[in-house]
């Protein structure tokens, strides 16, 4: 590929690197204060552009800064799968970021373009797509995306608008698929498979219960418009939405949201305990990729912060799902009734093994581990944080199912899987096998299988209290969370810890892990670890244990061993 070097010099030389700053892809992009942001985000556009000409397919660019304070934002790149940029070309975007003059950002892409062997092939699918969330300074980002889409030349760049993350994903993934993929197309597909499925409910879970509507706190974010639309054409979906950050309506992120609620484990602002019936809430972060569900119980729990709110966090969510998913299956296999223990290995007639598991992270509570492999009989596999790497795994079973506690999480099926269904959908016997046939391609439509999305996550869940007629006390009971604590700890230089056994042990200093042993041995059922973030300047440690005390003293015990 011969660059313009004088045009991209040119270009490049509008926005100059801030002085004095080190930037990070990380876990999950770029992100810091927005004021810093613009030479980054148009070398982000620049590679996005690479990355594009380099697959042939249209590749994307967010601007968001997802659950962080307003002022800040940042940027992640889209692949041609609709998923996390390749890990491959992350370190790309490190040398783009930090390179401190025109010359040397020019080296930075000439070495992209001679180490990928980027070649111009054809004219076709030479595209990236923009889209930012509701940040104020998104607007001014975008164009310096858009600049940089612009310098590599001959790769269009399509303003997509105003997204939440999962929408701009899912754009990417059905465009490379070749099937209608529009923001409409998004609502539509979403809102149609909602509807197969509400009209799908099994006979022997009982009359349908009209639910009170969700109240959903949209973080005051992009989520609340986007899930307005989607209400709009999907009547059937009973629901309300606060925090939607309109007019007069609060800051985004600010004492809200999915990421406030989990952590905090106490009701965002705008949902008053006292004087509202807080029996169905759920919340989603500022760029609605994560989904938590929560309720007030005037249950006493001493043990918690705050005494009545109760979490159906990401491991809940996915616990549901598999439930759900396992159902289907047992009638795929003929055998309709739902046995608390299935078996995972037997087959379908006619397809033979379906291989399920879930995806968690060390941070998964324990209970949740416990009950997938034990009541519902699945493999559980665990990867480091980061949804790159829960994706990657998932992507090698016919249903996967990943998700992290902090309520980010969705799940792929194979195509392999998929056919097969389609093939005993379109039988002429419509009995209960076509029937979970046809429910679980709805499911395929419905969930975003480039990323996790809080609105089809919302959907989802909504399907499957539906069919099990189930409110969200039940849905609680399918097993108790383990009390647990997670601290962060500032250190001079996090990178000094290292770990192996995805994040749940410490590779170095191995005198660490040592030490945490020690503490862990002497609480039967504990479980703790440490890991450097992702995101943050911070070492963050997890612990987990019979009571909320003995979690708590874990968690400082192992603490004052990373000082
Ligand atoms: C990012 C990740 C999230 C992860 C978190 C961990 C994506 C899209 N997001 O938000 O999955 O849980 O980072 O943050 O990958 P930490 O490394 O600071 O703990
Ligand atoms: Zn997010």
């Amino acid at each position: 590929l011969s660059i313009h070097k004088d045009f991209l010099r040119h270009a490049s030389s509008q926005f100059p690197l801030p002085p004095g700053v080190k930037f990070s892809y990380g876990t999950a992009g770029f992100r810091t204060d927005a004021a810093l942001l613009p030479s980054t985000i148009f070398r982000m556009g620049v590679l996005a552009a690479l990355r594009s000409i380099c697959t042939q397919a249209v590749t994307g660019l967010m601007i968001t800064a997802s659950h962080n304070p307003v002022h800040e934002n940042g940027v992640k790149l889209v692949d041609p799968s609709g998923g996390m940029l390749a890990v491959s070309w992350e370190s790309y975007s490190d040398l783009l970021a930090n390179a401190p003059d025109e010359d040397d950002f020019i080296q930075v892409v000439e070495h992209i373009v001679i180490n990928e062997k980027i070649q111009r092939k054809g004219k076709t699918g030479e595209m990236v797509y923009l889209g930012r969330d509701t940040r104020p300074s998104g607007a001014s980002l975008l164009e310096a995306a858009l600049k940089g889409v612009e310098a590599v030349r001959g790769v269009q760049a399509q303003d997509m608008g105003i997204l939440t993350t999962p929408q701009l994903h899912w754009m990417v993934r059905c465009s490379n698929r070749r099937v209608p993929a529009t923001e409409s197309d998004y609502f539509k597909t979403l809102s149609r498979a909602f509807s197969i499925l509400s009209g799908l409910r099994p006979a022997g879970y009982g009359e349908p219960t009209v639910f009170e509507n969700l109240i959903v706190d949209a973080a005051n974010g992009v989520g609340a418009e986007k899930l307005l639309q989607l209400l709009k054409i999907t009547p059937s979906l009973r629901l309300q939405v606060r925090n939607s950050g309109f007019e007069g309506e609060g800051l985004l992120n600010d004492g809200v949201g999915a990421d406030f609620v989990q952590k905090e484990k106490i009701p965002p602002r705008g949902f008053e305990v006292l004087s509202d019936n807080l029996k169905r809430c759920a919340s989603l972060d500022g760029d609605a990729d994560r989904l938590v569900y929560f309720y007030m119980s005037s249950m006493s729990q001493t043990d918690q912060i705050s005494p009545s709110l109760q979490l159906l966090d990401g491991d809940k969510i996915a616990t549901l799902f598999a439930s759900y998913i396992m159902d289907q299956i047992q009638i795929l296999r003929g055998t309709s009734s739902f046995s608390a223990v299935t078996n995972p290995n037997a087959s379908i007639p006619g397809f033979g093994t379906v291989k399920v598991a879930v995806i968690q992270t060390a941070y998964a509570n324990g209970a949740s581990t416990k009950y997938i492999k034990q009541v519902l009989g699945l493999e559980v596999a665990v990867t480091p944080t980061g949804v790159k790497h829960l994706h990657k795994r998932a992507a090698q079973y016919d249903v996967g199912i990943y998700f992290e506690a902090n309520g980010h999480g969705t799940f792929l099926f194979s195509d392999n899987f998929l056919q097969w269904l389609q093939e005993v959908a379109s039988q002429k016997e419509k009995g209960e096998v076509c029937q979970a046939a046809t429910r679980l391609l709805a499911v395929s439509e419905m969930v975003n299988q480039a990323v996790g999305d809080a609105l089809s996550g919302i959907l989802m869940v909504e399907t499957v209290l539906q069919y099990r007629n189930w409110s969200l006390q039940q849905w609680n009971a399918m097993y108790t969370d383990l009390p647990s604590r997670q601290l962060k700890v500032k250190v001079a230089d996090r990178s000094v810890i290292q770990t192996t056994e995805a994040e749940t042990k410490v590779a170095s200093p191995p005198a660490l892990q040592a030490a945490i042993d020690s503490a862990v041995e002497k609480y039967e059922g504990g479980r703790a670890f440490v890991r450097p973030s992702g995101t943050e300047d911070v070492v963050r440690v997890y612990a987990e244990a019979q009571t909320q005390k003995i979690a708590d003293s874990l968690a400082r015990e192992v603490a004052i061993q990373v000082f």
